[in-house]
């Protein structure tokens, strides 16, 4: 399990391949200087044969380990029968995967996208048309409360209403009715309610926003609150659902049940981008043919691979691993006495560390211990290892962690 360190020394193919990456791709990403082929559970090896932990698992979406060989089972056999048909016509794969998602939510219907963004799109779609439809807010004028600090994603609608000028700025006019209030301030929502109010949009812990846990009680708070407002709950579960904190859902850590749930990232187990919204039949049976749609969304090969994806979460106790090794990852992490260290926080296998200073260097030079972590707004290391995760693999980070927090060797 020893990995080499990379140091300075990066091979000359990983450098060739950096460069040529950096010759052809548009400048919108400045990641680490590692070049990563291939990979197996929670292992990655670079261009060069140099192996690391994977402790960003693609910001979650990896939650069941790279190449979990019952998906790829799932996705070679899917490939080798038929990948797309469309929704102009039904395929064998779709109705099964979707009754799996339901069952897992306990909701009634899902509506199947790619990407995260589209499902956070979908899910807007759909609240507005519920005001306007069950809820009575008159066209056009339905608004939604979403949180400072959130991460949703990309498209022009959902940066319009970012509080990241580096996300928006340049990229404008952006949509109007949408609403920012402070993150896990329950006055601050009850304030910002008014009857045109369809539905509140917010992560039950902020990924991007440096790992932030909202204060406890908070979420169930907010379930009080919409329900006695009739405005949705749309639980970003994006990055935070499907085990990621030790619960099913984020929200399950309060008992709360949201009014929809948008899902992305490990549906897809990591291999095929699957993404949903999942909702009770009076909220998401709103949507008529012709409304809404996506030529890949629910597509036979996606279907397999998220049915596959669920049943590996399932089967193979990956919250229940999340929740275990989560807590012992975290407390080992508390144990490290390292005076850049201002804060640990997170659930389950979601952990950010917030050093008084830039995280960047940092994560250089965990790196070069063999360990692949992100530094998030600016000050955070963010551990998020596949939840596939080992205690053994933990015991073999965690010295490593502490010479780079400390700077010291065991
Ligand atoms: C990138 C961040 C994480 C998300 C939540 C929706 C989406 C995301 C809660 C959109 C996506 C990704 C996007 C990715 C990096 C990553 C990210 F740092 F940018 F913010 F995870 F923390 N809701 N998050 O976290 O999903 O459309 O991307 O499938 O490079 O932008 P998507």
């Amino acid at each position: 399990m020893e990995a080499k360190t990379v140091g300075q020394a990066m091979g000359t193919r990983s450098r060739e391949l950096l460069e040529l990456a950096e010759t052809y791709s548009a400048n919108n990403y400045h990641p680490l200087e590692v070049v990563i082929e291939k990979a197996e559970g929670v292992w990655v090896w670079d261009a060069d044969g140099h192996k690391f932990l994977d402790c960003l698992s693609a910001y979650s979406a990896l939650n069941q380990g790279h190449r979990h060989p019952a998906i790829i089972a799932a996705m070679v056999e899917q490939a080798s029968k038929i990948t797309l048909t469309s929704r102009a016509f039904h395929n064998a794969e779709m109705g099964p995967f979707l009754k799996v998602l339901c069952e897992m939510c306990q909701m009634d219907l899902a509506l199947p996208m790619n990407t995260g963004a589209e499902a956070v799109e979908t899910a807007i779609k759909a609240a507005r048309k519920w005001g306007y439809t069950v809820k009575g807010v008159p066209d056009g004028k339905a608004d939604i409360i979403v949180c400072e600090g959130n991460f949703h994603g990309r498209t022009t609608t959902i940066v319009g209403f970012s509080s990241e000028e580096s996300y928006r700025a340049g990229f404008g006019p952006f949509a109007p009715g949408f609403r920012l209030i402070p993150y896990g301030d329950i006055e601050a929502l009850r304030q910002a309610i008014t009857p045109h109010t369809v539905g509140f949009l917010v992560e039950p812990i902020q990924g991007e926003g440096g790992v932030l846990v909202p204060p406890e009680g908070y979420l169930k708070d907010v379930r009080e609150i919409c329900s006695q407002r009739r405005v949705l709950l749309i639980a970003d579960e994006i990055q935070v659902g499907l085990g990621r904190t030790g619960r099913l859902f984020c929200c399950d850590h309060e008992a709360v049940k949201p009014d929809m749930y948008v899902l992305g990232k490990a549906l897809g187990g990591g291999v095929y981008p699957v993404s949903a919204v999942v909702a009770p039949k009076d909220i998401l049976g709103v949507f008529h043919p012709g409304e809404h749609g996506s030529t890949f969304g629910g597509n036979p090969l996606a279907a397999a691979v998220g049915t596959a994806s669920l049943r590996v979460i399932r089967e193979e106790k990956l919250v229940e691993n999340a929740r275990e090794l989560g807590a012992y990852f975290m407390a080992k992490l508390s144990e490290i006495e390292a005076k850049v260290v201002k804060e640990i926080r997170g659930k389950g296998l979601l952990i950010g560390v917030a050093l008084n200073t830039t995280a960047r260097s940092y994560c250089e030079a965990l790196r070069d211990e063999g360990i692949l972590a992100k530094e998030t707004h600016e000050s955070v290391i963010r551990f998020a290892p596949p939840l596939v995760i080992t205690r053994l693999e933990i015991d073999w980070m965690l010295p490593r962690i502490q010479k780079v927090l400390t700077g010291r060797q065991q």
